[in-house]
C-alpha cells in the first residue's frame, strides 16, 4: 500500500541533503558533480546566514566566463548580449547541474520509495527552499513552483480572483503592465462581473500617485502592478503602493520578473501578498516560475488545475485537495527546471543580490550617458528610479530596422512593444528597441552597442 502523498512529502522535505553536484557557486572553474565556487566567492566565502556572498568587489570581468554563449560569434562578430530582459543567460555551472540530474539524478518526484526518487524529490525540494530565502518568506509552503510569472499571475487571477471577486469589485492595475498582468485580470472580470481600473503613468515614466490614490478604494479588491517595468525599467514605490493598498483593504500581487532577477526583494519587508517571477530571468531555465503567496491566503484558495499530486483523498463520490503548495502543483513538475533555479538561485547569492544591482546600476549609468550623445537618439523616459533597461527611438529608422541592423554587427536587443503594448499607447509608440543589461555585460558591450548604433545611422 503506498503511503499518503503528503506525509510522504514531508519526510523526503525533512530529509533534504545536498546531493552530488548540488552546490553550485559562480567560477569559471566547472566541473558537474563537484562543488563550484565563482572567482568572486572563492576569494571571499558565502555568509551561511543568509546565502549571500560576502564578498565587496566581485571580479565581473571573471564572472562573464562563467557565460560560455558571451565568447561566441553571431554573424562573424563577438556576441554582445543585450536582451536580458526577454531572458537572461544561463552560467555553465547551472547548464550542469541541469546535465547532472539528467544524467545521473533523474526519477520522478514525491511518488517513489526507491533511493533515486528520494534523491531526485530532495534535489528538487531543495529549490523551494532556496526560493524561500531568496524571497525571504516566512514559510516554505508559500512557495508554488509554476511554469513562469504568466502562470503564476494566472493562478492567482483564476483562483483568488475566480473564488472572492464579485459584481462590482474593483481590480487596479497601472499603465505600464506586461499582458501578463493585464489578459489574465479582463479574464477574470469578464467571468465574475468586476470591473477594471488603471492607473496613469506620467510623460516621464513614473507612476502617477495620486491618479492611484483616487483610483482606489474599499470598492478594490486587488491591486496588480508590476515591481520593475520591462518597457521602461521604472522600478516603481512598491512598498508605498502596497501600504495605500492595505488602508482600502486590498491585496497586492507583484509582478516581480524583471525585479527578482536584478535587485535584493523581501516579501516579508514589502509585506505583498503575492510574488511572481520567472526562473528564465534569473539565469535559471525556461518553463518554470515561482509563484509566492502569503499562506493563509493560499490556504483558503481552490485549486486552479486538477490531477496527480495536488490531491489529499479521491473517489469518485468527492475529491479532497492537498494543503498549499502541493495543491496548486497538480501532475508530474519539471523536476529538471526545479533543481536548475535552485542552482542559478545559489550562483547568483554566491555573488551577491547587492552586488548585482550595483553593478548594474553603474552599467545603466555607463549606458545612458553614452546613448544620450549618439545624435538622433532618444531614451523613452527618464523615471525617479530605473532598473537596467534602456527603450530608444531613433530619427526616422524604425525600431526592426534598428533591430535588424545591430543583429548583423553581432549585437542583440528587443523591438517592438515587448509584451507592453498600453504603455507604447500612452507614448503614441508602436515599437520601441530596447536593451536590456545583466551583471555579466561589460563597458565593451556598451561601446559596440554605440559603434553599432552609428552604423544604422550611415547606414540609412
Ligand atoms: N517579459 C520581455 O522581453 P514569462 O513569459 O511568463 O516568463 O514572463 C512574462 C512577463 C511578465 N511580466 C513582466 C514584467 C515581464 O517582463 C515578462 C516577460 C519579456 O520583456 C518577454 S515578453
Amino acid at each position: 500500500m503506498s503511503e499518503p502523498a503528503g506525509r510522504h512529502r514531508e519526510d523526503k522535505v525533512a530529509n533534504t541533503s545536498v546531493v552530488a553536484g548540488a552546490n553550485v557557486v559562480a567560477g569559471a572553474d566547472v566541473d558537474a558533480g563537484t562543488n563550484v565556487v565563482t572567482g568572486a566567492d572563492m576569494a571571499t566565502g558565502t555568509n551561511t546566514a543568509t546565502g549571500e556572498s560576502t564578498t565587496h568587489s566581485p571580479d565581473f570581468s571573471k564572472i562573464r566566463l562563467d557565460f560560455p554563449v558571451l565568447a561566441r560569434e553571431v554573424n562573424g562578430r563577438p556576441l554582445v548580449y543585450l536582451d536580458s530582459a526577454a531572458s537572461s543567460q544561463m552560467s555553465a555551472q547551472v547548464a550542469e547541474r541541469i546535465d547532472h540530474y539528467h544524467r545521473y539524478e533523474h526519477a520522478n518526484v514525491h511518488r517513489g520509495i526507491h533511493s533515486l526518487s528520494q534523491e531526485a524529490t530532495d534535489a528538487f525540494e531543495q529549490t523551494r527552499d532556496r526560493v524561500q530565502h531568496f524571497l525571504g518568506a516566512a514559510n516554505r509552503s508559500e512557495i508554488i513552483f509554476t511554469s513562469g510569472t504568466t502562470d503564476s499571475i494566472n493562478l492567482v487571477a483564476h483562483s483568488y480572483g475566480g473564488s472572492t471577486l464579485r459584481p462590482g469589485d474593483e481590480i487596479l492595475l497601472t499603465q505600464m503592465e506586461h499582458h501578463a498582468n493585464i489578459v489574465p485580470w479582463q479574464m477574470i472580470a469578464e467571468r465574475t462581473g468586476a470591473k477594471i481600473l488603471v492607473a496613469d503613468v506620467d510623460e516621464h515614466g513614473n507612476l502617477d500617485l495620486d491618479d492611484l490614490r483616487t483610483k482606489l478604494s474599499n470598492r478594490t479588491k486587488i491591486v496588480a502592478l508590476v515591481h520593475v517595468s520591462n518597457a521602461l525599467g521604472t522600478v516603481n514605490p512598491v512598498q508605498t503602493i502596497i501600504r495605500m493598498a492595505r488602508e482600502q483593504g486590498a491585496i497586492v500581487l507583484l509582478d516581480g520578473a524583471q525585479s527578482a532577477p536584478h535587485q535584493p526583494v523581501n516579501v516579508q519587508e514589502l509585506d505583498c501578498d503575492f510574488y511572481a517571477f520567472s526562473a528564465h530571468k534569473v539565469c535559471g531555465p525556461t518553463g518554470f516560475g515561482i509563484l509566492y503567496g502569503k499562506k493563509e491566503l493560499l490556504e483558503a484558495m481552490p485549486p486552479y488545475r486538477g490531477g496527480g499530486e495536488m490531491i489529499s483523498r479521491v473517489s469518485f463520490e468527492g475529491t479532497t485537495y492537498e494543503e498549499p503548495p502541493f495543491r496548486f502543483e497538480a501532475g508530474t513538475p519539471p523536476i529538471a527546471a526545479a533543481i536548475g533555479l535552485g542552482a542559478a538561485i545559489e550562483y547568483l547569492q554566491s555573488i551577491g543580490m547587492e552586488q548585482i544591482a550595483l553593478r548594474e546600476r553603474e552599467l545603466l549609468e555607463e549606458a545612458t550617458k553614452k546613448l544620450v550623445a549618439v545624435d538622433g537618439l532618444r531614451i523613452i523616459g527618464n523615471p525617479a528610479e530605473r532598473s537596467a533597461v534602456l527603450p530608444f527611438v531613433m530619427d526616422g529608422i524604425h525600431a526592426s530596422d534598428i533591430g535588424t541592423l545591430l543583429d548583423k554587427q553581432g549585437i542583440a536587443v528587443r523591438t517592438g512593444h515587448h509584451c507592453a503594448q498600453p504603455i507604447h499607447d500612452r507614448y503614441g509608440l508602436d515599437a520601441t528597441a530596447r536593451a536590456s543589461f545583466a551583471f555579466y555585460n561589460s563597458s565593451e558591450d556598451i561601446d559596440r552597442l554605440v559603434e553599432g548604433l552609428e552604423f544604422v545611422k550611415t547606414f540609412f
